[in-house]
């Protein structure tokens, strides 16, 4: 006998409807207003940001701030349309090793896809409830050149942008559009809220659009100076790819045709500084921690879950395995990762409230989350970045103390082999990494002189000038993982470990 279900496509008008375990708003959407604009709702804002402001909507007696979602992507069309659909409400898929739950999140007042849609972006931005425009834009979304740190005003989207201010195609062309004018019509400051991976996010988000818009307009950039503030901000919440089998279990468990569902771990976390000029909503209310200096937490977490992620990543990938759950269940694997903290965690700071042993256990527990599947695809992608921005920081730090650096170069090494594009069944992987190019000496001479990738990626070749143990650690460990295999320069590396 097949039982007929019931299946309820997400909306307005079917809200009510919902089976009743179902968390839906209970406050009025209507009332809701876009006083948040945010470039890049794609998953991570969806399951972070926007479910702080749907539990905060839920208090009566707060203003209520919604968010306007921008896609700048061409794969974000595929979500404004899903969203459009839905009158802009979406569910959010909680996994836990031994349940899942879902809830309907209406934070979202709008959605636009901007590339179709500029002039409605920037009067978005410029509305008058408008107080807050905020960034997930990646950490290569800065356009910060890796040879020199400076600003990379030959990017061809920021030429364009500074050739066709009305057409902007970067997150700067299009706050640099509302700023100006905010500026001509008097109306007033706002926040830019970084919510990137990557250290004082504030200032780099500051520096990038400073750098754009001195390229424009002197009286632009110090109106600027004087209407704008740029919080830093530490964002953590495991976010994978949304695929399929979310929509099918979405569809199969809570009977819902969610089109544009995030899935998540339960975890979330929000550290922020409190330097919002024009307001802000009370995150601290739930759950968000408000502080005069995010640095700390926002290195603890890039060095330890971040770097971690790493160090999973690359050997994860040449192994064969697809998601980071599975990595991380493998002995050997595990070891790996926690030698890597072992060895990381000297360079973060104590914190109060955090305790270290307890911040790197939790880490373990949250890769070895069964349900999520977070992929390794996923974690691999952006290598050139994550490098620089993960792993050069602790290597940097940790040479400098005189400390061993054997597993973080390790994992510099892992990745180097990682990028010859096979792994170790001969499976030709795919890598997506926008800094490839910077490579190809080293690629097209085989992966196997170390020297040759560290020269091209200059945050690695600092520290390999500053400290030849480095480059001689890396160039070992990725001759044992080319001669041995993964699983062999494992366990030398885990054996040196136990000798001391
Ligand atoms: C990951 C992050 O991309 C990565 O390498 O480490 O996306 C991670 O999942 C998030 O920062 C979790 O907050």
């Amino acid at each position: 006998m097949t039982i007929e279900r019931n299946i309820l496509c997400l909306n307005n008008s079917t809200l009510r409807s919902l089976p009743p375990a179902i968390r839906r708003p209970r406050y009025d959407r209507a009332q809701t207003q876009s006083r948040m604009v945010h470039i890049g709702a794609g998953g991570f804002n969806r399951s972070h940001l926007a479910v702080y402001l749907d539990d905060l909507l839920e208090f009566k007696d707060e203003p209520r701030w919604g968010e306007l979602g921008i896609g700048l992507m061409p794969g974000d069309k595929q979500i404004h349309r899903a969203l459009l659909s839905q009158d802009w409400l979406y569910g959010v898929l909680e996994m836990d090793a031994d349940q899942a739950s879902y809830r309907i999140v209406g934070s979202l007042t709008g959605h636009l896809f901007a590339p179709e849609s500029t002039e409605a972006v920037v009067k978005g931005m410029t509305a008058p409830e408008c107080s807050i425009i905020s960034l997930t834009v990646t950490e290569g979304g800065y356009f910060f050149n890796d040879a020199s740190g400076k600003f990379d005003c030959e990017d061809p989207d920021v030429r364009h942008d500074l050739e066709h201010p009305t057409t902007p195609r970067t997150w700067m062309g299009y706050v640099a559009a509302a700023a100006e004018r905010r500026r001509l019509s008097g109306r007033g400051p706002f926040t830019l809220l970084s919510c990137d991976n990557l250290q004082h996010n504030g200032t780099a988000a500051r520096k990038a659009l400073a750098a754009f818009t001195a390229m424009r307009s002197d009286a632009l950039t110090q109106w600027i100076e004087t209407n704008v503030s740029f919080p830093s901000s530490m964002v953590d919440r495991i976010t994978p790819r949304t695929t399929d089998e979310h929509l099918a279990l979405i569809h199969d468990r809570f009977g819902i045709d969610d089109r544009s569902p995030v899935a998540c771990e339960p975890f979330r976390q929000w550290v922020l500084e409190d330097r919002f000029i024009s307001g802000r909503p009370a995150w601290e209310r739930v759950g968000a921690h408000m502080t005069a200096d995010v640095a700390p937490y926002e290195k603890t977490k890039m060095r330890l879950l971040n770097g971690g992620h790493s160090s999973l990543g690359y050997v994860g990938d040449l192994l064969g395995f697809s998601t980071i759950a599975d990595a991380a269940s493998d002995a050997q694997l595990q070891s790996l990762l926690i030698g890597y903290m072992k060895e990381a965690r000297i360079t973060v700071p104590t914190l109060p409230g955090i305790d270290l042993n307890d911040y790197t256990a939790t880490v373990v527990r949250r890769f070895s989350n069964p349900a999520i599947r977070d992929q390794v695809a996923r974690i691999c992608s952006d290598g050139c970045a994550k490098m620089d921005k993960f792993l050069a920081p602790v290597l940097a730090d940790l040479l400098a103390a005189g400390a061993s650096a054997r597993f973080a170069s390790f994992v510099v090494a892992s990745w180097l082999h990682y990028l010859r594009g096979a792994d170790e069944h001969g499976r030709q992987m795919i890598l997506s990494d926008p800094m490839l190019p910077s490579l190809s000496r080293f690629i097209v001479g085989g992966c196997a002189d170390a020297s040759l990738a560290l020269e091209a990626r200059p945050a690695l070749h600092e520290i390999a000038r500053a400290y030849p143990l480095f480059p001689a650690q890396v160039q070992a460990s990725l001759d044992r993982l080319r001669t041995g295999g993964v699983r062999q320069a494992l366990e030398w590396l885990l054996k040196q470990e136990s000798a001391g």
